[in-house]
């Protein structure tokens, strides 16, 4: 039976528009989505847009728009850049489309109905910017005498009639999920952090509002709509249908990763397994949190206006290279810093340099002295073996490192492939073996061959218009991609397409 895998980004909020932060996020999930249909898996890959709240509210007054004007303008870029990044995703849920709104309202009643909700009155504070109330103990006040979250925000103390979802009941099922599945929550440092909050001790948390109405409205109290966070978070198994238990898609609850920013890695792995918990819904399995991107040093934001959009960096890097360097710079939770200089060095070492190269001079080597054909399996030598035994282990060291996320060792694992390939080439050197050994040129060629085959089918999740191409230059047919032809040999004889570049070398502009 084919294994079902389900993965989520943030719904992002549309009060601003898409930059790299965002990107960043869903390519992680997209090369997942993508690894785990070639590996057999049947996928449900899910991103799509965060479309209520004050935060949205406010957003549109100021730019003198109704909400929904400014929701539907900011949605289509967010869909707009799935399609500019080539996301693999099998939908795009907005919460203001019926479907949620209806999945959202079911979920609020089957928390009524477990008795986890209840009607008092909200006092504290609350940042519109995060969307989040905070305790007092969470404020720092600035030399402007503004209280601000931990996140910067400024905050205002709100009383309204509100409801709550006894969150506080939750506490101890909660660590006790934490402590039987270490892995639930990642990196390790968000999950330290997560357990120490709960820790801490869990206030029941004010679910609806009434000063604005930009959001669901709560079933049978139509003055109340619901906190954007329930709403947002819902989301997940509206996409599947939910509430109807017989949509066929509801077989991929529960989700495998929710892949979201560190910031936001509280709110999934502590109020939604609260709402599962008393929905009595299964838990998703693992909750990623990101790392945090600065460009040029800076962080990204509003007031300095240095939010990165995406599609000039395509324009002038190419998209694969692009989405080769977010993954590769930096281990996957960790923080990183966005430079053209640490771009450019990328690309050029080893993009163009190591494996631009490597298949340019295999590829272009072979129709120039070897018939342009697939050259066949020669008799193997220590060199050969010991290339092919990197190529043999390398898919399970790619998988292992993908399941944890770790996109960054799943590159370099597939690198030290690459640089084995040069450090092979170059003492092979089957420019010499033209002359004194012919066959022997062949079959080196074809152990380099075989390497570029695997690199190529590895590398497709991380750029897999690029690896197409490769791909092509190889002859490996189209049904041959998945990695269950990991093993299946490449064609002697095979005509191969004339050699193209795949990577270009980048030279900065000089003032
Ligand atoms: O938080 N570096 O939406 P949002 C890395 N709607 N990742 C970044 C980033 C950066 N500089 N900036 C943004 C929300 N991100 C809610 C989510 S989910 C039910 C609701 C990524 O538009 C990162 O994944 O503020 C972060 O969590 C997300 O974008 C925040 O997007």
């Amino acid at each position: 039976m084919t294994k079902r895998f389900y993965i989520t980004t943030p719904i992002y909020y549309v009060n601003g528009a898409p930059h790299i932060g965002h990107a960043y996020s869903s390519i992680a999930a997209d090369v997942m989505a993508r690894f785990k249909r070639l590996d057999g898996h049947e996928v449900f890959f899910l991103t799509g847009t965060d479309e209520h709240g004050q935060k949205l509210e406010k957003a549109a007054r100021d730019a003198g728009l109704e909400p929904r004007a400014l929701a539907d303008r900011n949605a289509a870029e967010f869909r707009a850049m799935a399609r500019t990044i080539n996301l693999s995703n099998d939908d795009f849920i907005r919460t203001t489309e019926d479907r949620h709104k209806r999945g959202c309202a079911a979920l609020w009643q089957a928390l009524d109905a477990a008795g986890a909700i209840e009607l008092g009155h909200y006092e504290g504070w609350y940042a519109t910017r995060d969307e989040a109330f905070y305790g007092e103990d969470e404020l720092t006040t600035g030399a402007d005498g503004v209280k601000r979250s931990p996140y910067g925000a400024p905050v205002e103390w709100v009383r309204e009639p509100s409801f709550f979802f006894k969150l506080s009941m939750f506490q101890d099922r909660l660590l006790a999920l934490y402590e039987a599945h270490p892995g639930f929550i990642q990196p390790i440092s968000s999950r330290n952090e997560v357990i120490s909050f709960v820790r801490s001790g869990l206030r029941d948390l004010s679910i609806s509002r009434t000063s604005f109405s930009w959001g669901v409205p709560v079933p049978g109290a139509p003055d109340h709509v619901m906190y954007v966070w329930i709403d947002a978070l819902t989301n997940y198994l509206t996409a599947l249908g939910y509430p109807d238990m017989t949509d066929p898609r509801m077989a991929f609850w529960p989700a495998d990763v929710h892949l979201v920013g560190k910031e936001i890695t509280r709110f999934h792995a502590v109020y939604w397994p609260a709402m599962l918990m008393a929905a009595g819904l299964p838990l998703p399995r693992r909750i990623f949190g990101n790392g945090w991107w600065t460009v040029e040093g800076e962080k990204m934001s509003k007031s300095l206006d240095n939010a990165l959009p995406v599609q000039p960096l395509i324009d002038e890097f190419g998209l694969d290279p692009l989405r080769f360097f977010l993954l590769r710079e930096m281990p996957f939770g960790n923080d990183g810093d966005f430079s053209r200089r640490a771009l450019i060095s990328r690309l050029n070492v080893e993009l163009a340099n190591d494996l631009g190269n490597l298949a340019q001079r295999i590829l272009s080597f072979i129709a120039k002295n070897a018939g342009g054909t697939m050259p066949a399996r020669g008799v193997a030598t220590e060199a050969d073996v010991s290339l092919r035994a990197i190529a043999e282990a390398l898919p399970d060291r790619v998988r292992g490192a993908i399941d944890r996320l770790a996109f960054q060792e799943a590159l370099e694992e597939i690198w030290k492939l690459v640089r084995a390939s040069n450090a092979y080439i170059d003492r092979e050197a089957p420019w010499t073996l033209r002359k004194s050994n012919p066959t022997r040129m062949v079959a080196v060629l074809r152990v380099l061959c075989e390497a570029l085959r695997v690199i190529g089918l590895l590398l497709q999740p991380f750029m897999p218009d690029t690896m197409a191409r490769l791909l092509d230059l190889l002859a490996v047919a189209p049904d041959a991609r998945d990695f269950a032809s990991l093993d299946r040999p490449l064609t002697d004889g095979a005509a191969l397409p004339a050699p193209v570049g795949l990577f270009p070398r980048f030279i900065e502009p000089t003032a």
